[in-house]
């Protein structure tokens, strides 16, 4: 054989092992100035493993479905949807609809509704540090898909499925140093679109210490530092171009790095 096919062939067989190519988000914010809040940092560790676009849906059977969360890369295409939520552009589509707000504590949740606009010019701020979980509006889930439908209809889910299951999705936005405290439910993912969001969790058979009421935050400052090494979370801070999935029954608790807008799949 000619040493040039032979080349040749070396070239295709390398080219069939390159991994797939990650979508590059362009590094700007969309309009949402991702004000970064200085009490709430990065990890030091990540402890959830990363895996790239190059899974295939019985390796994530196999080894996370049903027993770990993992962060995803580049297994979603979401550029047309995140320029879709840049602040100008979901200002001018939905200013003037209606969200559902929840208070972000555990267990009881107060719901409120408001004009978007209303939320994002008076409501989006930092968390306050003095805040219980159970006085800052969360602007998460509750979304009216007939409405919003436009927008929904945009973003590409992760494409594996837990069979049995079929996703619902959540959208929210948050301002920085906010999240959600500890809570558990069914498996899902979550995605950043603009935005740094530090995930917390803990396997079923391990309740976090943790007041309901109180924010993600103050978890963060007040106990976390203080956790012996045996009690400490799995945790990592995901970015655009990132999903992370949590199985089934793991506790979870969020914190927005940055203002943040954001999408859940829960498989149910
Ligand atoms: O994204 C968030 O801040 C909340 C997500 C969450 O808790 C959930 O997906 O159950």
């Amino acid at each position: 054989m000619a040493r040039s096919v032979h080349v040749l062939l070396l070239l295709q067989a390398l080219a069939s092992l390159a991994l797939p190519e990650q979508v590059a988000y362009p590094d700007e914010d969309g309009g949402w100035a991702l004000d970064r809040y200085s009490p709430a940092q990065e990890e030091e560790r990540c402890t959830v493993e990363r895996v790239d676009a190059s899974i295939t849906y019985s390796q994530f059977i196999q080894q996370y479905a049903y027993s770990r969360p993992v962060i995803l890369q580049g297994i979603t295409d979401n550029v047309e949807f995140r320029s879709l939520c840049s602040k100008k552009r979901l200002l001018q589509e939905f200013g003037d609809r209606q969200v559902r707000l929840s208070t972000a504590n555990t267990y009881s949740y107060e719901k409120v509704d408001v004009p978007f606009w209303e939320y994002v010019d008076q409501l989006l701020k930092p968390q306050d540090l003095n805040s219980l979980g159970c006085d800052t509006l969360y602007f998460f889930g509750d979304n009216n898909f007939t409405e919003w439908g436009s927008l929904f209809e945009k973003y590409m889910p992760p494409p594996f499925r837990i069979p049995g299951t079929s996703g619902a999705y959540s959208f929210g936005i948050a301002g920085s140093g906010t999240g959600v405290p500890f809570h558990w439910h069914g498996p899902g993912f979550s995605e950043v679109i603009y935005g740094r969001k530090r995930w917390f969790l803990y396997p079923p058979e391990q309740t976090p210490k943790f007041n309901p009421n109180g924010t993600t935050l103050s978890w963060l400052l007040e106990t976390y530092p203080y956790l012996p090494e045996a009690a400490r979370p799995v945790e990592c801070t995901i970015r655009p171009g990132e999903v992370l999935y949590f199985p089934d029954r793991w506790w979870h608790a969020t914190l927005n790095l940055d203002t943040s807008v954001f999408i859940s799949t829960f498989l149910g």
